[in-house]
Protein backbone atom coordinates (compact mmCIF):
# COMPACT_ATOMS: atom_id res chain seq x y z
CA UNK A 1 0.00 0.00 0.00
CA UNK A 2 2.93 2.15 0.63
CA UNK A 3 4.91 1.61 -2.52
CA UNK A 4 1.66 2.21 -4.25
CA UNK A 5 1.38 5.86 -2.58
CA UNK A 6 4.97 6.55 -3.11
CA UNK A 7 4.23 5.09 -7.07
CA UNK A 8 1.17 7.22 -7.00
CA UNK A 9 2.73 10.71 -5.80
CA UNK A 10 6.11 10.22 -8.24
CA UNK A 11 3.65 9.40 -11.14
CA UNK A 12 2.16 13.07 -9.93
CA UNK A 13 5.40 14.51 -10.00
CA UNK A 14 6.57 13.21 -13.39
CA UNK A 15 3.22 14.56 -14.68
CA UNK A 16 3.07 18.23 -13.00
CA UNK A 17 7.34 17.88 -14.40
CA UNK A 18 5.69 17.30 -18.00
CA UNK A 19 3.65 19.92 -17.93
CA UNK A 20 5.56 22.46 -16.59
CA UNK A 21 8.12 21.89 -18.83
CA UNK A 22 5.79 22.24 -22.07
CA UNK A 23 3.82 25.23 -20.65
CA UNK A 24 3.69 28.06 -22.64
CA UNK A 25 5.81 31.22 -21.08
CA UNK A 26 4.42 33.95 -23.42
CA UNK A 27 1.42 36.00 -21.70
CA UNK A 28 -1.53 37.41 -23.60
CA UNK A 29 -0.25 34.99 -26.08
CA UNK A 30 -3.51 35.18 -27.91
CA UNK A 31 -4.61 38.63 -27.81
CA UNK A 32 -7.59 37.73 -26.00
CA UNK A 33 -7.46 41.04 -23.94
CA UNK A 34 -8.37 42.78 -27.00
CA UNK A 35 -5.40 45.01 -27.18
CA UNK A 36 -1.55 44.63 -26.60
CA UNK A 37 -1.44 44.31 -22.74
CA UNK A 38 2.15 42.31 -21.87
CA UNK A 39 3.21 43.50 -25.33
CA UNK A 40 5.53 46.46 -26.93
CA UNK A 41 5.71 47.49 -30.58
CA UNK A 42 7.37 49.68 -33.16
CA UNK A 43 6.29 51.10 -36.45
CA UNK A 44 3.35 52.05 -38.02
CA UNK A 45 -0.06 49.72 -38.48
CA UNK A 46 -0.76 47.50 -35.22
CA UNK A 47 -4.06 46.65 -34.21
CA UNK A 48 -6.12 43.71 -32.70
CA UNK A 49 -8.93 42.63 -35.60
CA UNK A 50 -11.73 39.59 -34.80
CA UNK A 51 -13.45 37.01 -36.92
CA UNK A 52 -10.79 35.58 -39.67
CA UNK A 53 -8.54 37.64 -37.93
CA UNK A 54 -8.41 35.44 -34.85
CA UNK A 55 -6.94 31.88 -35.23
CA UNK A 56 -8.21 31.25 -31.47
CA UNK A 57 -10.62 33.01 -29.44
CA UNK A 58 -11.93 36.43 -30.35
CA UNK A 59 -8.60 38.50 -31.77
CA UNK A 60 -5.73 38.24 -33.16
CA UNK A 61 -2.71 40.70 -33.67
CA UNK A 62 -3.17 42.19 -37.42
CA UNK A 63 -0.45 44.60 -38.88
CA UNK A 64 -1.56 47.15 -41.69
CA UNK A 65 0.75 47.69 -44.68
CA UNK A 66 -0.61 50.74 -45.91
CA UNK A 67 -0.18 52.80 -49.34
CA UNK A 68 0.79 55.90 -47.00
CA UNK A 69 3.33 54.08 -44.61
CA UNK A 70 6.69 55.78 -46.07
CA UNK A 71 9.68 54.84 -44.08
CA UNK A 72 8.25 51.94 -42.53
CA UNK A 73 9.66 49.02 -43.44
CA UNK A 74 10.50 47.32 -40.29
CA UNK A 75 7.73 46.93 -37.82
CA UNK A 76 7.11 44.62 -34.68
CA UNK A 77 5.93 42.93 -31.69
CA UNK A 78 7.66 41.91 -29.00
CA UNK A 79 7.50 40.45 -25.44
CA UNK A 80 10.32 39.47 -23.37
CA UNK A 81 10.63 35.88 -21.26
CA UNK A 82 13.23 35.24 -18.84
CA UNK A 83 15.18 32.10 -20.25
CA UNK A 84 18.16 29.70 -18.47
CA UNK A 85 21.35 29.47 -20.47
CA UNK A 86 22.16 26.18 -21.93
CA UNK A 87 18.56 25.23 -21.75
CA UNK A 88 16.82 24.10 -24.86
CA UNK A 89 13.19 26.09 -25.89
CA UNK A 90 10.39 25.79 -29.00
CA UNK A 91 8.63 29.35 -30.01
CA UNK A 92 5.89 29.25 -32.82
CA UNK A 93 3.22 31.74 -33.65
CA UNK A 94 0.12 31.32 -36.47
CA UNK A 95 0.55 33.90 -39.53
CA UNK A 96 -2.34 34.32 -41.53
CA UNK A 97 -1.53 37.06 -44.61
CA UNK A 98 -3.78 38.82 -47.19
CA UNK A 99 -2.79 40.45 -50.19
CA UNK A 100 1.14 40.34 -49.95
CA UNK A 101 2.58 42.36 -52.77
CA UNK A 102 5.52 44.31 -51.23
CA UNK A 103 6.08 42.69 -47.68
CA UNK A 104 6.81 39.77 -45.65
CA UNK A 105 6.36 38.76 -41.78
CA UNK A 106 8.25 36.15 -39.76
CA UNK A 107 9.11 34.69 -35.94
CA UNK A 108 12.15 36.27 -34.44
CA UNK A 109 13.80 35.11 -30.95
CA UNK A 110 15.93 37.47 -29.94
CA UNK A 111 18.56 35.99 -27.04
CA UNK A 112 19.29 38.77 -24.29
CA UNK A 113 21.94 39.62 -21.95
CA UNK A 114 21.65 40.93 -17.85
CA UNK A 115 21.86 44.48 -19.55
CA UNK A 116 19.31 44.04 -22.41
CA UNK A 117 22.19 43.68 -25.18
CA UNK A 118 21.25 41.17 -28.13
CA UNK A 119 23.46 37.72 -28.00
CA UNK A 120 22.25 36.73 -31.18
CA UNK A 121 19.01 35.68 -33.05
CA UNK A 122 17.15 32.81 -34.82
CA UNK A 123 14.37 33.75 -36.96
CA UNK A 124 11.65 31.27 -38.85
CA UNK A 125 10.93 30.64 -42.00
CA UNK A 126 9.66 33.99 -43.85
CA UNK A 127 5.68 34.54 -45.38
CA UNK A 128 6.08 35.65 -48.54
CA UNK A 129 2.67 34.77 -50.39
CA UNK A 130 -1.27 34.81 -49.17
CA UNK A 131 -1.87 31.66 -46.67
CA UNK A 132 -4.25 30.79 -44.04
CA UNK A 133 -3.49 30.38 -40.67
CA UNK A 134 -0.09 28.87 -40.29
CA UNK A 135 2.52 27.62 -37.07
CA UNK A 136 5.42 29.27 -38.13
CA UNK A 137 7.91 28.05 -36.23
CA UNK A 138 11.85 28.19 -34.19
CA UNK A 139 12.52 24.41 -32.95
CA UNK A 140 15.06 23.58 -30.33
CA UNK A 141 17.56 26.40 -29.96
CA UNK A 142 19.41 26.47 -26.98
CA UNK A 143 19.79 29.60 -24.74
CA UNK A 144 23.43 31.13 -24.86
CA UNK A 145 26.04 31.55 -22.63
CA UNK A 146 24.80 34.90 -20.24
CA UNK A 147 21.49 35.08 -21.91
CA UNK A 148 18.77 35.44 -19.04
CA UNK A 149 15.92 36.94 -21.41
CA UNK A 150 14.42 35.73 -24.82
CA UNK A 151 12.70 38.79 -26.51
CA UNK A 152 10.02 36.73 -28.84
CA UNK A 153 9.11 39.21 -32.19
CA UNK A 154 6.79 39.03 -34.75
CA UNK A 155 8.45 40.75 -37.58
CA UNK A 156 6.73 42.65 -40.54
CA UNK A 157 9.03 43.77 -43.27
CA UNK A 158 7.94 46.14 -46.05
CA UNK A 159 10.29 46.01 -48.54
CA UNK A 160 8.62 48.74 -50.75
CA UNK A 161 5.55 50.99 -50.37
CA UNK A 162 2.13 49.65 -51.51
CA UNK A 163 0.34 50.94 -55.00
CA UNK A 164 -2.47 52.49 -53.78
CA UNK A 165 -5.43 51.28 -52.12
CA UNK A 166 -3.10 47.74 -52.95
CA UNK A 167 -2.83 47.37 -48.76
CA UNK A 168 -1.03 43.66 -47.45
CA UNK A 169 -2.24 42.47 -43.88
CA UNK A 170 -0.04 40.65 -41.46
CA UNK A 171 -1.52 38.47 -38.95
CA UNK A 172 -0.34 36.92 -35.71
CA UNK A 173 -2.40 35.20 -32.70
CA UNK A 174 -0.94 32.32 -30.13
CA UNK A 175 2.81 32.89 -29.90
CA UNK A 176 4.38 29.96 -27.67
CA UNK A 177 7.54 29.38 -25.88
CA UNK A 178 7.84 26.53 -24.18
CA UNK A 179 10.95 24.63 -22.38
CA UNK A 180 12.42 22.00 -23.70
CA UNK A 181 12.64 19.33 -20.43
CA UNK A 182 16.18 18.40 -20.06
CA UNK A 183 16.91 14.95 -20.67
CA UNK A 184 18.71 14.46 -17.53
CA UNK A 185 15.68 15.19 -15.26
CA UNK A 186 13.49 13.06 -17.38
CA UNK A 187 15.44 10.00 -17.21
CA UNK A 188 16.30 11.09 -13.10
CA UNK A 189 12.25 10.23 -12.55
CA UNK A 190 12.05 7.39 -15.22
CA UNK A 191 14.55 5.67 -13.35
CA UNK A 192 13.08 6.73 -9.92
CA UNK A 193 9.93 4.98 -11.36
CA UNK A 194 11.50 2.00 -12.26
CA UNK A 195 13.45 1.53 -9.50
CA UNK A 196 10.03 1.99 -6.84
CA UNK A 197 8.57 -0.59 -9.57
CA UNK A 198 11.41 -3.43 -9.08
CA UNK A 199 11.18 -2.71 -5.00
CA UNK A 200 7.54 -2.97 -5.17
CA UNK A 201 7.66 -6.72 -7.66
CA UNK A 202 10.58 -8.32 -5.10
CA UNK A 203 8.19 -7.08 -1.63
CA UNK A 204 5.24 -8.99 -2.73
CA1 LIG B 1 -6.60 34.92 -30.23
CA1 LIG C 1 -1.16 44.11 -51.46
Amino acid sequence: MKALLHLLTLTACLALAASTASANMVDNYGFETGDLTDWDSFGLGWRTGTGADAYEGTYGLVCDVLDWHTGEEWRGVYQSVPVTSGLSYDAGVFIRTVNLDVSISFLELQWLDDVGGVISQETSASVTSDQAFTLMEIQNVTAPVGAVEASLRGIVQMQSLPSTGDSDFHIFDNFTMTAIPEPGTLSLLAAGLLGLALRRRRSR
